[in-house]
């Protein structure tokens, strides 16, 4: 691949309502990305394997937990902060920003909000360091959009509660050590619990063959008889909102994280678009690329005022759901087209590895799918705003 010289599009000037913690975490998360992911993130992609040798890099640039409180080995910062390491490390991969969204917002965040205070002191610290790994289970073969569903179930053998079923499309889940998963209990109230690999009956299966966030590990989660001991269920919230407040914070930072990745294509584009020459003159001073790339920056600077609104919004505790939604899907959409447009400028060179836009395009047929699909968020909107559900 060729060296990395991303530049950051400010049209806005962004940066002048940043903080000073702010300005300090984005600048190191991106010299982290530049330095340790850009140079070899292409070779694992093209052989389909998670680098884990950045895990102690996304640990030390505060990516584990960033808005979890320090005294549970958290980097105790603001929303904002949050979403700037998410842009930043997206930049990088989509793919390895799923590893710290997960890790954070699915797995964090809902030990530190629904966990008791041993469970909190068991796991935060070393989920924190990165010593160890978590993953989340939700979705199943037969459930993806319609969680409610789920087949998955735990029933109370005395000393002990016996899980079955099956996740499917776990991020983290071949290498995690660790899975929060989503379970109904007798009566059907869904709860979570913590399941540890090498409890007995609990498998994690790879899924291969993926042409899209090839850097990351996704796999399945199998329950076979599992017995999982009492103090591993999440005990502070049930039902299905527990999962869905996880995904909250999860997609606000993929709000923000799609930024990352609309950013990189458009400032590749801008860079080779000024440096090749048809017809003896740059293509950027052609107007059919101008265009182009002129609706490129106007889109990523609407998606950066968004995510920073939203962001003072979370800060505030006065972000909704539907809020969240709005600025995923968006977000998302703004990064594929983006991805998409860039592609074209690079001609044949585009769809080589020599450069990310490729990469950034397939990972974000899997961002604009995961955590809520484009056509869900819509749905939430329209919900939102006329107060009637499209869904069932
Ligand atoms: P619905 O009837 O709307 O809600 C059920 C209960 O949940 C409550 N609730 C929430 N609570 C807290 N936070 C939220 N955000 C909440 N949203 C809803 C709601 O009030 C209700 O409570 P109660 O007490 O009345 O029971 O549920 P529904 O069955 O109609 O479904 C709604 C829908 C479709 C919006 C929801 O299920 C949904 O969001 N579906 C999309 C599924 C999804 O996003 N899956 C993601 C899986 S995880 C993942 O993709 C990780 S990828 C990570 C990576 O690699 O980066
Ligand atoms: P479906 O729900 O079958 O949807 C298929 C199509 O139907 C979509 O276009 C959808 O928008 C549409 N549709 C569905 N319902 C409606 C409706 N009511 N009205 C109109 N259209 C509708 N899940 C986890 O739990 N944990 C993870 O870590 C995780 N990681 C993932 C990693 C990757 C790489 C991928 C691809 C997925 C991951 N997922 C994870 C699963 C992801 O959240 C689901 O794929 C997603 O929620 C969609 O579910 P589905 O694939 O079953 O699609």
């Amino acid at each position: 691949m060729k060296p990395d010289l991303f530049e950051a599009p400010d049209y806005y000037l962004l940066d002048d309502l940043l903080s000073e913690e702010h300005k300090l975490v984005r600048d190191a998360a991106r010299s982290w990305v530049k330095r340790d992911v850009s140079p070899i993130i292409e070779e694992y992609a093209q052989k389909a394997e998670f680098p884990s040798q950045i895990i102690g890099g996304l640990a030390e640039i505060g990516a584990f937990g960033p808005y979890i409180p320090p005294e549970y080995g958290g980097a105790g910062l603001d929303q904002i902060s949050y979403g700037l390491i998410m842009q930043e490390i997206e930049r990088g991969d989509s793919g390895v920003r799923s590893t710290a969204s997960v890790q954070s917002s699915l797995v964090m965040y809902p030990i530190y909000a629904y966990g008791t205070e041993e469970q909190r002191k068991k796991y935060l610290p070393s989920l924190a360091s990165g010593e160890m790994m978590g993953c989340f289970g939700l979705t199943e073969p037969d459930h993806g959009s319609n969680p409610g569903g789920m087949t998955t179930n735990f029933s109370d053998k005395g000393d002990h509660y016996l899980l079955n079923g099956a996740k499917l499309w776990i991020s983290n889940a071949p290498f995690a050590d660790i899975a929060v998963v989503w379970a109904k209990n007798e009566e059907g109230r869904i709860h979570g619990l913590i399941v540890e690999r090498g409890m007995e009956g609990f498998s994690t299966p790879e899924t291969h063959n993926k042409w899209s966030l090839r850097a990351s590990a996704t796999g399945e989660l199998i329950f076979d008889n599992v017995k999982v001991p009492k103090e591993n269920l999440l005990p502070g919230k049930s039902g299905l909102g527990a999962p869905l407040g996880c995904l909250d914070s999860a997609r606000y930072g993929i709000a923000w994280g799609a930024i990352g990745a609309a950013m990189d294509c458009y400032d590749t584009a801008l860079r080779y678009a000024g440096q090749r020459v048809q017809f003896d003159k740059p293509i950027a001073g052609t107007q059919l690329q101008q265009k182009k790339l002129a609706e490129m920056v106007t889109e990523i600077t609407k998606a950066q005022l968004l995510a920073f609104r939203l962001g003072q919004l979370k800060n505030e505790g006065r972000a909704t759901t539907a809020q969240i939604s709005m600025a995923k899907r968006n977000n998302v959409d703004m990064a594929i087209s983006i991805a998409r447009e860039a592609r074209q400028i690079l001609g044949g060179m585009g769809i080589t590895g020599e450069y990310p836009i490729m990469r950034h395009m397939m990972n974000l047929e899997s961002v604009i799918t995961y955590e809520g699909t484009h056509d869900i968020h819509l749905l939430i909107t329209g919900w939102d705003i006329t107060g009637i559900s499209a869904f069932k």
